[in-house]
């Protein structure tokens, strides 16, 4: 199982999309399992963000619709940071309609995601056209991650529904490098889906709006899952690079326990 199987391990099996092989021997190599959520509304500060914790991750999440300024020196200062750091970005717009819209809202719009995220997310409540229609539209280095599970308290992505979240991912392993989910979901011989998972923060147990928060000990040590996506955790602080790298620390600690290296 792939819980007690190295990233680099994970990078070489069979069926393992391009984008998660690139995206396992990078975490491998900068020995980092942390995804910084920038959820900020300017463009200097995203980019500022990314600069600051850049060294400790090896992805940056946006939300680009919440950026007031977002235009091409976003996509070209993000792109180049990216580079230089070494580091994918993924934007968590979770596509959740029919195919030919999520193509046009893919490639087209102000945000023109195609041009510049590594890794898409989307919901399969629409049905499995989704994912055809998103890996039409896409090129060979954009990966898409199916929302299994979510973080929010109440939510309905429970039992059946994440069950067949797996079942789609399992006939598009070219396309489907993992899922959003609070546990891993490789269960089947052979899974080796790389599941990032929202929902963490050191010392905090919610939001108030719903979000709900667990560990880096716990998400990766326990529930076997990939990689940590933290923001407010991150972001929030004053010293952002000292606290990503203290998210990078623990996460890694857990990880490496974990397979027992
Ligand atoms: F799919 C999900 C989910 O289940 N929970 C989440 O929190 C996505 N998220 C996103 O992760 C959410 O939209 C935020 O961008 C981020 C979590 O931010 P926080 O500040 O660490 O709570």
């Amino acid at each position: 199982p792939t819980v007690t199987q190295s990233y680099q391990e994970r990078a070489s099996l069979p069926k393992t999309s391009p984008v998660a092989s690139y995206l396992l021997r990078l975490i491998a190599a900068k020995q980092t399992n942390l995804c910084v959520s920038a959820d900020v509304s300017t463009t200097k500060e995203l980019l500022q963000l990314a600069e600051e914790v850049g060294d400790s991750i090896c992805m940056l999440k946006t939300h680009a619709d919440i950026i007031n300024d977002f235009g091409p020196r976003t996509i070209e200062g993000l792109k180049e940071i990216a580079a230089k750091k070494h580091f994918l970005v993924f934007e968590d717009r979770k596509f959740g309609d029919i195919g030919s819209t999520v193509q046009k809202q893919f490639t087209a719009g102000p945000l023109q995601i195609v041009r510049w995220a590594n890794i898409i997310n989307a919901h399969i409540f629409p049905g499995p056209a989704i994912i055809t229609a998103l890996s039409q539209a896409a090129h060979d280095a954009v990966s898409l991650l199916i929302l299994a599970e979510m973080s929010s308290a109440g939510n309905l992505m429970t039992g059946s529904y994440t069950e067949q979240c797996v079942v789609e991912a399992r006939k598009n392993p070219e396309f489907v490098m993992g899922f959003i989910a609070q546990r891993t979901l490789n269960e089947k011989p052979g899974d080796n889906f790389i599941t990032m998972t929202p929902g963490v923060q050191i010392g905090a147990t919610g939001d108030g709006l719903g979000q709900q928060y667990n560990t880096p000990e716990k998400v990766i040590g326990e529930a076997g899952t990939d990689i940590i996506i933290v923001g407010r955790g991150v972001y929030g602080a004053q010293d952002k690079r000292a606290k990503a790298e203290e998210y990078r620390v623990r996460a890694w600690k857990a990880y490496e326990e974990r397979v027992g290296s």
